[in-house]
């Protein structure tokens, strides 16, 4: 029987921070696992190289769900991204050996094609509705099918998922940026700038928006309800997501689709909002939510209530994640759409390999296995260095989310 003989964490920054597990077994396979919580990346290292990888050495690596189990169930505490995260990474390197073992790209495990590519959105933004607008032509003319539009609230300056750089990156300074917020200035702009993309650019392409956790249920319903007109895909996060009932209250009000997900971390964190058809899209990850194992769980008890797949894939998803996502997406006959930002240059010199993007839709890698592989020596180029995500403040100094 193969073993797994050793499994090893790396933390590196290549570009931004990245924790990666490998796994290598008897027999000389490899395996990789995304382990990255961003903000609290080496909480997650501590748990894999403390508390997970002693537990791993001579397990057998083909029995992926008694690992899962065994991860979950024998940790006692249950859940949380940290816990989550870590046991995603074991899972999705185990997945990888699996299908390298079988000579098979992990979809063909996962019950083969169910469609041929993937669809994905990606980022425009702008800091005005014109910036905005150009950024959207920018990616329509990239071939996007799918276009996610943000824009600065003029009287609050920068806000959420307004690039700076070539990327969009928020964890961005050594302590966390405290940013303003006034809910009342972007309910007022961020209907006139959606409205803008779709009065230029027309209805041939799906629109979407992030609201990023920070309306009241009741504000959410009137925000849905003023860009009724722009037929979003979807309005992503309306409302923090740990009060699943809350959705109710938006559901009441608006036919705007409603996403969520990319902060929970388990099937319980999902249940009532997909049981009671209060989402339109979960937005759950391989790498927050227990690894493929867990993921696919999520998904076909969506597929029972007609609910779709869209899973976060922002920059701080590594590669490895990424190819994972897509490996389930093209196999899972709920899906969606993909999030994908793309990788800085730094990133892609650390990680290589992965999903081909070809005329808005992306395409998983036939070599067996995910298809990422992990420079080391590349990666001692860009050391650990500490990133925080922003605070958001309102107007009269107290903490808002963001
Ligand atoms: C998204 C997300 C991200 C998150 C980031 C936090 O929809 O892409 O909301 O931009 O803010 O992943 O780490
Ligand atoms: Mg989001």
């Amino acid at each position: 029987m193969s073993k797994i003989e050793r499994a090893e964490v790396f933390v590196a920054s290549p570009g931004r921070t990245f924790v990666t597990l490998r796994i290598t077994t008897s027999d000389g396979v490899v395996g990789l696992g995304d382990a990255t919580l961003n903000g609290r990346e080496l909480a997650v290292a501590s748990y894999l190289r403390d508390h997970l990888v002693p537990l791993l050495i001579g397990k057998d690596p083909a029995r992926i769900e008694d690992m899962w189990q065994y991860l979950y169930k024998g940790a006692y505490w249950r859940r949380g991204p940290v816990t989550m995260t870590a046991i995603s990474a074991v899972d999705t390197a185990l997945w990888d050996i699996k299908g390298k073992v079988a000579g098979l790209p992990v979809y063909q495990l996962l019950g083969g094609r169910s469609r041929d590519g993937v669809l994905v959105y990606s980022h425009a933004s702008g800091r005005d509705t014109a910036e905005l607008l150009d950024d959207v032509e920018r990616f329509l003319s990239l071939g996007y099918k799918a276009v996610r539009a943000q824009a600065a609230v003029p009287e609050v300056g920068g806000t959420y998922g307004v690039r700076k750089g070539k990327l969009y990156e928020p964890a961005a300074t050594a302590l966390p940026d405290e940013q303003p917020w006034d809910t009342e200035a972007y309910l007022n702009f961020a209907p006139t700038y959606l409205e803008a993309v779709r009065e230029r650019f027309g209805f041939g392409f799906h629109l979407l928006h992030d609201v990023h956790h920070r309306l009241t249920p009741l504000e959410a319903a009137r925000f849905g309800k003023a860009v009724e007109p722009c037929r979003l895909y979807w309005m992503e996060d309306p409302t923090p997501a740990e009060n699943q009932e809350a959705f109710r209250l938006i559901r009441q009000h608006t036919t705007t689709p409603i996403a969520t997900g990319e902060v929970l971390n388990s099937i319980w964190d999902v249940q009532t909002l997909i049981t009671e058809q209060l989402i339109d899209y979960v937005r759950t990850t391989v790498v927050h939510a227990g690894g493929l194992t867990h993921l696919r769980r999520i998904f076909d008890l969506a597929a029972l209530y007609g609910v779709r797949t869209g899973s976060h894939g922002a920059t701080d998803l590594s590669p490895v994640s990424m190819a994972a996502a897509v490996h389930l997406d093209v196999a899972v006959p709920n899906f969606g759409i993909q999030e994908y930002m793309g990788h800085a240059d730094e990133t892609l010199e650390v990680f290589r390999g992965g999903p081909t993007l070809a005329a808005g839709m992306l395409h998983p890698t036939e070599v067996p296995g995910l298809g990422v592989e992990y420079d080391e020596k590349a990666a001692e180029r860009y050391p650990y260095e500490a990133r925080y995500l922003p605070v958001a403040r309102r107007l009269d100094g107290s903490v808002h989310d963001w």
